[in-house]
């Protein structure tokens, strides 16, 4: 009980540490470092002498004589233009969930501000959504999801950086059952039957990790990253982190074949940089979390993954990983399960605050017996200004779990797809404060052999939100 309840017990610590600096500095009344530069409200891009290792040359003023030329493809925001990222020599803008990687085209926002030796920064994203799933196999609801984000980093050293960061999801009030959304399966809402036309809550503490990282030159760097809960080295960036999934409120059916990784209870991760190309490899504990979404599980390293990401230049992230995973599913506790994942994100700039992302993902899930489910994701984003964004996304998947086998076992597999798309209209309400009321619709298809059960062959489903945005 005692290495648990320890481990446990540091894990709190930190994150209400964490959490707690946070509030100190926001609540005395600083205001952000950068406050004065709202979000995406100036044009000023890197010039073309940036590279992909995000060293920026000697930076020039705000002002307005930037031509056309300094223009490309390399966004962020007045906040995170100059700050590079805690685990290695590139742009901040790189780091995605865990520690993946996105384009360096990829959008930074974040409050930022400066207590001594320590810098912070923290994001919000909150959604409250009415989702209405039809058939016999649908239901609605309405709920919150999201997450609040906050990090410290402080330089031990010139080539040494820590970095802790505790991220919070409001998920657990949606209850034990999750939200309504056809062809979702994975978790447990009661630690005895599985959730299948639901997705389930994320944790209350999604996750609390630090990082060290040495830089080794110019252009490399190592580090370790060790989180409970955290997000060891497999897949894309999570969807609630991924610039084409997250304006999108829905998760999607391909997460635990791509993503349902992103919130394990123990992690270690070694991983190495050197220019555009990244090796890493985790411990972590496969075991997917429990139905209790409120505490800390015991962390174990019993299972593997090794992922290789590669930039080819600012407007792409490509990756490919394995992971060796030990009994993920609480009510299979005998099976194991081996992935795969590659996937290429492409991310461009489209002046004045507009930008496009999409993401390409290929997931393969291997059991036991040897046999495969494979899945396919393609999903995009489109931001033409400030005010909208547009979101579009496909998905297939092979799913055993959408009718139970006997004795509780998986049952047939079936391929099955689904197509989403809608918007979302902003408005600022605050220097980095947005609110934002968007909609989606969704249409799933289904076998015939799965169409009696939901009723028709092509069961649809919608969702209405609302949405807080703070960064
Ligand atoms: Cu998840």
């Amino acid at each position: 009980m005692s290495a648990t309840h320890n481990a446990r017990l540091a894990a709190l610590a930190l994150g209400t540490a964490i959490l707690s600096l946070t509030s100190i500095n926001a609540s005395a009344g600083e205001p952000p470092r950068h406050a004065s530069h709202p979000p995406h409200d100036h044009e000023h891009q890197p010039s073309e002498e940036d590279d992909h290792e995000g060293r920026h040359p000697p930076h020039h003023d705000h002002d307005e004589d930037h031509t056309r030329d300094h223009r490309m493809a390399h966004n962020e925001n007045g906040s995170g233009h100059h700050m590079p990222s805690p685990i290695g020599p590139w742009t901040i803008a790189r780091d995605a969930s865990g520690t993946s990687w996105q384009p360096d085209a990829s959008r930074h926002g974040g409050l930022h501000w400066q207590n001594g030796d320590w810098s912070f920064m923290s994001h919000t994203l909150l959604n409250l959504s009415y989702s209405r799933q039809n058939g016999p196999r649908g239901d609605q609801q309405v709920f919150a999801s999201g997450m609040i984000m906050g990090s410290a980093r402080r330089e031990l050293s010139q080539e040494t950086t820590l970095n802790l960061r505790a991220m919070l999801s409001p998920d657990p009030s949606m209850g034990r059952e999750g939200y309504p959304l056809l062809l979702a399966a994975g978790e447990t809402a009661d630690g005895v039957t599985p959730l299948v036309d639901r997705q389930h809550p994320h944790e209350l503490i999604m996750e609390l990790s630090a990082s060290l990282s040495r830089r080794l030159g110019e252009n490399s760097s190592a580090y370790l990253y060790a989180g409970l809960p955290g997000e060891p080295a497999f897949g894309p960036p999570a969807f609630m982190h991924r610039m084409s999934a997250m304006d999108s409120p829905e998760a999607p059916i391909t997460h635990h074949w791509l993503d349902s990784t992103h919130i394990v209870f123990g992690v270690i991760t070694a991983g190495y940089a050197w220019r555009n190309f990244k090796f890493e490899a985790s411990a972590f504990r496969g075991r997917e979390p429990d139905q209790n979404r409120l505490d800390i599980e015991s962390p174990r390293l019993d299972s593997a993954a090794l992922r290789l990401s590669w930039l080819p230049n600012s407007e792409w992230a490509v990756q490919v990983s394995w992971a060796d995973i030990t009994a993920p599913e609480q009510l299979h506790p005998d099976d194991d399960e081996r992935r795969w994942s590659a996937s290429a994100i492409h991310t461009r700039n489209l002046g004045s605050g507009g930008w496009w992302s999409s993401t390409i993902a290929f997931g393969r899930r291997i059991d036991d017996h040897g046999e495969s489910k494979d899945a396919w994701l393609l999903e995009t984003a489109l931001a033409p200004d400030n005010r909208w964004t547009l979101f579009a996304r496909a998905e297939s998947i092979e799913s055993d779990e959408l009718m139970p086998g006997h004795g509780g076992h998986h049952g047939d597999v079936y391929r099955v797809s689904k197509i989403s798309f809608g918007a979302i209209h902003d408005w600022s309400i605050g220097r980095q404060t947005r609110l934002g009321l968007g909609a989606l619709y969704a249409i799933n298809t289904l076998p015939d052999a799965l169409a009696m059960f939901y009723g028709r062959s092509d069961p649809r489903g919608m969702m209405i939100f609302l949405r807080l945005r703070i960064d």
